[in-house]
């Protein structure tokens, strides 16, 4: 397929037409992502999440900037709606991004979230593997890290950022159990304000307290927590101003040597797709159910269970029998 050489020749439209394409298109993505996939694996894939307004398009511009002065080439995926990168946020803020991305080595892409939540973190997963094809040495994706297909997008990455500001004490402790799991760096974003110190205490301390590191491998998510030996930093951030973004930069690549030192870039790697095929098959066998189950039966056996007619164990066994 043309497109596909011109991507890997660095072609940035055919990057964003691929982009568009698998995006829109399940059965395309199964023609194109085989084509490309032997010039994946070369990106760094750092998750930025955090709640609406805590600074993390901002930090995530910063960082660009840091990068790029390494001459490192970086492409931005933006799932979250109210991201100056999708068009949400401020007139300013708006500008920047834009300024941001007429930079030929920073390619930005926002990704829809109509459609299904498996269907997002599936698109998500995709386009990284486009811009990692392109040639990208970093790609950075910006999520909420609210819902279900957050979660899965942030167990797609290398190294996790997680992106708080002062003041968020109650909300740490809301959602500390999820948010300590999935977290390789802790960023307090907007240090210019009060309380920051006091908010870098309260995550030092639940970080010292928590039994990540005791626990052995994880089993919440796809994302396998066996790195005993990484206790994740906290960063002090003023993202308008880019104080400490340098540190954060230096972090994430200090994340990244000890993944690859340690192996455990290797044993994620794994699980990752061991999970990823698991999806792809369960999606498979199900619409291979579905196409040849009987016009009206799925109905009646659903009425069936409702009404206690029949179990729902029962009504499985049913469909499968009848389509196989
Ligand atoms: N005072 C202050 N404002 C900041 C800082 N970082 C970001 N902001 C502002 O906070 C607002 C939300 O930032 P944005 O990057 O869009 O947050 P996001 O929703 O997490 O992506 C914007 O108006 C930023 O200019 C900071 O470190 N200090
Ligand atoms: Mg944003």
């Amino acid at each position: 397929m043309g497109l596909v050489d011109d991507l890997i020749n660095g072609d940035r439209k055919a990057a964003a037409k691929l982009i568009t394409i698998i995006e829109n298109d399940t059965n395309k993505a199964r023609e194109i992502i085989p084509l490309i996939y032997p010039c994946t694996g070369n990106a760094h894939v750092i998750g930025v999440t955090g709640p609406p307004g805590a600074g993390k398009s901002a930090l995530i511009e910063k960082l660009t900037g840091e990068l790029r002065r390494k001459d490192k080439t970086v492409g931005i995926i933006a799932v979250d709606p109210t991201s100056p990168f999708t068009g949400g946020a401020l007139l300013g803020d708006r500008i920047r991004m834009q300024e941001l991305s007429m930079d030929k080595g920073v390619f930005i892409r926002s990704m829809g979230t109509r459609g299904n939540l498996g269907g997002l973190a599936r698109a998500t997963n995709d386009v990284i593997r486009i811009l990692d094809a392109f040639g990208r040495d970093v790609i950075i994706i910006e999520t909420v890290g609210a819902g279900q297909a957050d979660v899965d997008i942030m167990h797609a990455v290398h190294t996790s950022v997680i992106v708080m500001v002062p003041g968020m004490g109650d909300d740490i402790q809301a959602i500390k159990a999820g948010i300590l799991e999935i977290g390789d760096i802790f960023v307090v974003n907007k240090a210019d304000k009060n309380g920051v110190d006091r908010t870098v205490m309260e995550l030092e301390m639940m970080l010292d307290i928590s039994d990540r590191f005791t626990k052995g491998e994880s089993t919440v998510g796809a994302r396998p927590k066996m790195d005993k030996g990484w206790r994740p930093p906290v960063i002090k951030t003023i993202a308008t101003s880019g104080v400490g973004v340098p540190d954060l930069q230096g972090k994430i690549e200090e994340h990244m040597e000890y993944m690859r030192r340690t192996n455990i870039l290797q044993m994620q790697e794994k699980k990752r797709i061991e999970n990823e095929l698991m999806a792809i098959i369960r999606n498979r066998m199900t619409e291979h159910t579905m196409e040849r189950i009987k016009d009206g039966e799925y109905d009646e056996l659903v009425q069936k269970v409702v009404t206690h007619e029949l179990d729902s164990y029962s009504a499985a066994d049913e469909i499968l029998r009848s389509c196989h």
